[in-house]
């Protein structure tokens, strides 16, 4: 019988009866608890196994059947004008969480490779002055959206914010580039800790960033 059940799985999936999931979320890197200080255990429970579980979910439902379900994520996002606002709102939700995550981590004071330091410097005067850029984005940010670092086309880095879930790839944003650091500024991000202090969230997040990461994604986008 199990056999059976199998062969007909296999034969649905064949004839593309079996809808298959095509975005995932990545596992974290650490534990619930591993940023307490900066963000607590239930907001980071809260945030990834449900926020950001419906984003990835609700992307695979809206592209199901749809052409989109064969294109990769940067594909969906740099022709997102052409998309529904589910596709819009989901594709986005998805990019950014599984962008945060990684940019956040329990490691103490990793730094910026001497690659972006020097780029940060030239561009933003110091680390420091970014740091200040960036909170200053999110915190003026009305509602719900997102505070970012990216590259540019040409290379440049640059600080924005974007409402709701949308992020620099997408053809609507005024600023396009690719992000390498994203701060989530939804009151779900940091409400249960924070209350309505959404600055204090802001200048405690920097003791969570995950440099390494940042470098690392810094080098990959110069190379786009
Ligand atoms: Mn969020």
């Amino acid at each position: 019988m199990k056999l059976f059940k199998t062969t007909i799985f296999f034969a649905a999936l064949i004839s593309g009866q079996v809808a298959m999931a095509q975005f995932k979320q990545a596992p974290l890197a650490y534990s619930y608890n591993a940023l307490e200080g900066a963000i607590d255990a239930q907001t980071m429970e809260i945030h990834y196994s449900k926020h950001g579980a419906a984003y990835t979910a609700n992307l695979n439902k809206a592209i199901t059947g749809t052409p989109l379900e064969k294109e990769s994520l940067t594909a969906i996002l740099s022709k997102i004008s052409t998309s529904s606002p589910a596709v819009r709102n989901n594709a986005g939700g998805h990019y950014n969480h599984e962008l945060f995550w990684t940019i956040l981590t329990p490691e103490k004071n990793t730094q910026p490779s001497k690659h972006l330091a020097k780029a940060i410097t030239e561009t933003f005067g110091s680390l420091d002055a970014l740091k200040e850029q960036i909170s200053k984005a999110g915190a003026d940010r009305f509602g719900s959206g997102w505070a970012w670092l990216s590259v540019s086309n040409d290379g440049k880095l640059f600080v924005s914010s974007t409402p709701n879930q949308d992020n620099p790839l997408m053809d609507i944003v005024e600023n396009k580039g690719t992000p390498i650091l994203g701060i989530d500024v939804w009151e779900h991000a940091y409400y249960l800790k924070y209350q309505n202090k959404r600055p204090d969230y802001l200048s405690t997040i920097w003791t969570v960033i995950n440099w390494k990461e940042v470098s690392k994604r810094y080098e990959e986008a110069l190379k786009k």
